[in-house]
């Protein structure tokens, strides 16, 4: 580094100046570095809540206060009844006794849990797969089979039941839950409104924009995800490059959870409390479910997806782990499963027969769309009022 100068003093090589004052830059450039760096504006992450495992044993610190055992048989009854009722419409839809169905096997703890953590002014915003929802709420069973049979006067949903009919137009129904939540702010009532919508529909422009809105206004606004993992054919890791879909609630500013939505409890617990927050704003909540049966009655998932996986979550099934927890405590048994089994037969079959009895009026086809008759119109309605019509 150094060498002897011409009059014997020591003096730097050229090669080592350079190399000193390559580091003096860098020095420079670190320091200069260090007063430039970006400062972090944001960051998230999301929590995961489950109560109930797959063998049935619970979480004491998170077991919700105030949930007995009365509670959770009452749980248990409404999981096995929307199974019930399941069954028998695909079984309906096969002799063509239904038109088409949309099955929620596998997915009546997300259903369950959240319509019994609703309080009785609290609304909810279907889509078309919240069987157990409307169950819960009191829908007159006929009407459901009705509907199914593909006659609106079931899709006409008495007020008490305090929701809105099944919608199919994906997502939709989000923009309506959240102007329905407005409403309940700007009028000062005490009421939330919990809406659902799919995996799939969380990439639909109406789901960004239902929580922009949700999340400026601070609506009282529970959306519940139910990620059943597929969208049709389309999986789960083809809908969206985010490790949650929870998370896309960070873009609106709203808060988010992602919950085992095969966990009855859990999922009771989550939206239980963001019904009770929801006057500081809306939450977003991911159910991480399975949708163990078929889109719809029109289709056949064994083209697109594999046993191995369906047979993986058959071990996380909603109804079992409740099952497993109550007989662990000796609070069920085999003949009460029979006995129940036996009475929700017979319920099932009233409200079949009721709604097979069902005559439509034909004068309903006419009646609602112009508020007077054009005359084409009119002479179509002739017809179809004429007994004799419907004879030839
Ligand atoms: C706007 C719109 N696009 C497409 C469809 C056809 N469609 C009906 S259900 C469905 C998939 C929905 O998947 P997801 O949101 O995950 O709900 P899931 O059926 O799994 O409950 C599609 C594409 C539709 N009904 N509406
Ligand atoms: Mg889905």
């Amino acid at each position: 580094m150094f060498c002897k100068g011409i009059r014997g003093k020591h003096v730097l090589k050229s090669e080592s100046v350079s190399w000193v004052f390559g580091l003096c830059i860098y020095k420079f450039l670190q320091i200069y570095a260090d007063d430039c760096l970006l400062k972090k504006v944001f960051e998230g992450s999301v929590d995961y809540l489950q109560v109930l495992d797959e063998k049935g044993s619970v979480d004491a610190a998170l077991f919700p206060k105030g949930l007995d055992d009365s509670k959770i048989i009452e749980m248990y009854k409404f999981l096995s009844f929307t199974r019930a009722v399941d069954a028998k419409c695909i079984s309906l839809q096969r002799q063509g006794r239904l038109v088409t169905y949309a099955p929620s096997i596998g997915q009546e703890a997300t259903q369950i849990g959240s319509a019994m953590a609703m309080r009785q002014n609290d609304i909810f915003v279907p889509n078309f797969r919240q069987h157990g929802v409307f169950i819960v709420r009191g829908l007159p069973l006929d009407k459901f089979f009705l509907y199914w049979r593909g006659f609106e006067e079931g899709n006409m949903i008495p007020q008490s039941v305090k929701g809105l009919p099944y919608i199919v137009p994906v997502a939709t129904q989000l923009l309506h839950a959240t102007g329905i939540a407005f409403a309940q702010k700007y009028e000062n009532k005490d009421s939330a409104v919990v809406s659902y919508v799919g995996d799939g529909g969380t990439s639909e422009g109406d789901f960004y924009e239902a929580m922009n809105f949700a999340g400026v206004f601070k609506v009282p606004l529970v959306m519940i995800i139910e990620n059943n993992q597929w969208a049709i054919s389309v999986p789960r890791s083809r809908q969206s490059a985010t490790e949650t879909l929870a998370q896309k609630a960070f873009a609106a500013g709203i808060k988010c959870l992602q919950v085992d939505g095969n966990d009855v409890i859990a999922v009771y617990k989550a939206v239980s409390d963001a019904i009770a927050d929801s006057k500081n704003g809306a939450t977003l909540i991911e159910c991480v479910t399975y949708r163990m049966s078929m889109h719809t009655t029109s289709d056949d998932p064994t083209k697109y997806r594999k046993d191995e996986e369906v047979q993986a979550w058959a071990k996380r099934d909603p109804i079992l782990r409740v099952r497993n927890y109550l007989t662990g405590k000796a609070l069920w048994s085999d003949a009460m499963e029979a006995s129940m089994q036996d009475e929700f037969k017979k319920k099932i079959d009233e409200a079949v027969e009721k709604a097979e009895a069902f005559k439509p009026d034909p004068k309903d086809m006419f009646e609602h769309l112009y508020s007077f008759m054009p005359k084409a119109l009119k002479d179509e309605y002739d017809d179809a009022v004429n007994e004799k019509f419907w004879q030839a």
